[in-house]
């Protein structure tokens, strides 16, 4: 018995010099293991039908490189099953926080649960959804789809001065997607009562250039008496442009045009006089999703809606030749 005292004693110390060592460790060791994880961010890409969503892409990549996140990115060209396939991935990847660029705005109740069940926030970007349960994601960061389309119908109030009649055609974006259907509502609230103001047809051409020349090219066979061309994406509008001149008409001139995004190619024929309004919306969306994208990983709440600053270009401006390289 009293031999096993000196021995207790000594396990009695080591003990206690663990537990010393172990808090001193804590305080001055190495941050938490919590702390230094990388964050990582899935990310689901609709597709690459414009510049402007090539230019969103690339700057998405860039933003996660500055930010220290570790993205996994997924392009689904344009079909939504192959988000619901990559957003898939991203839980059994188990990542921190998926971000989704949604192609249209119905269709996605059970995918986000699926994320709400593996305890991952879901972050939108670009493009609205249309749930039953808003609350199956965390916040939205993106454009003020329906403002654009009223900034675009107040240049054309603005043109249309004294003009007795003014026949529109719209070539719309992709159907049930959300900057297709507040570009179009935004647009007509804004025109309003004005019976001037006639929009003659309208069809999709689904934000692609060769759908916006081959649709005008069908437009200028059918109709004679167009006054303005509208045009959802600067992708449609460059491609609708083409069809103009090989008909024979100047773009600008014999047709007022006004197009969306603000890509170099558009600002370009803004300079040119080939289009005469150019409503900006911005794909350098990257830095913005990556902070909100990580203050989730963190455990932090986001704001529902976080909208970029924007603008408009038009012939209106004194200083449209003085206009910076965009970047997109
Ligand atoms: O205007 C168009 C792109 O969702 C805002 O999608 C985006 C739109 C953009 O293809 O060029």
């Amino acid at each position: 018995m009293k031999k096993r005292l000196p021995a207790l004693l000594l396990a009695l110390a080591l003990v206690l010099g663990l537990v010393l060592l172990f808090f001193l460790l804590r305080r001055e060791g190495p941050a938490p293991v919590a702390d230094r994880h990388v964050p990582i961010v899935g990310f689901s890409q609709l597709g690459s039908e414009s510049g402007w969503r090539v230019g969103n892409s690339r700057d998405v990549i860039a933003a996660a490189q500055r930010a220290g996140v570790e993205l996994i990115y997924e392009n689904a060209g344009q079909k939504q099953e192959n988000q619901f396939n990559a957003i898939r991935s991203f839980i059994a990847y188990q990542v921190d926080v998926i971000a989704l660029a949604p192609i249209v705005e119905e269709g996605w109740d059970n995918v986000l649960r699926e994320a709400r069940e593996a305890g991952i926030p879901v972050l939108l970007s670009d493009r609205y959804i249309n749930i039953g349960d808003e609350s199956l994601f965390a916040g939205y960061v993106g454009s003020d789809f329906l403002e654009e389309g009223k900034a675009a119908a107040r240049f054309l109030m603005r043109k249309a001065a004294g003009m007795a009649r003014v026949n529109i055609v719209e070539i719309a974006g992709t159907e049930g997607s959300t900057p297709a259907k507040q570009r179009a509502s935004g647009f007509r609230d804004t025109l309003g009562a004005d019976e001037r103001f006639r929009i003659i047809h309208s069809v999709s051409g689904d934000f692609l250039r060769s759908k916006g020349k081959e649709n005008m090219r069908n437009i200028l066979a059918r109709f004679d008496e167009i006054d303005v061309l509208y045009s959802h994406n600067d992708a449609m509008t460059l491609g609708a442009i083409e069809a103009i001149e090989e008909a024979g008409l100047s773009p600008g001139q014999d047709i007022i045009i006004i197009t969306i995004d603000g890509e170099q190619g558009a600002i370009d024929l803004l300079k040119q006089g080939k289009i005469n309004c150019v409503v900006e919306c911005t794909p350098l969306l990257g830095d913005l999703i990556m902070d909100l994208a990580q203050r989730l990983a963190r455990g932090e709440d986001i704001p529902r809606v976080s909208h970029p600053k924007e603008r408009v270009f038009s012939e209106f401006d004194e200083d449209v030749q003085r206009i910076p390289p965009r970047g997109y």
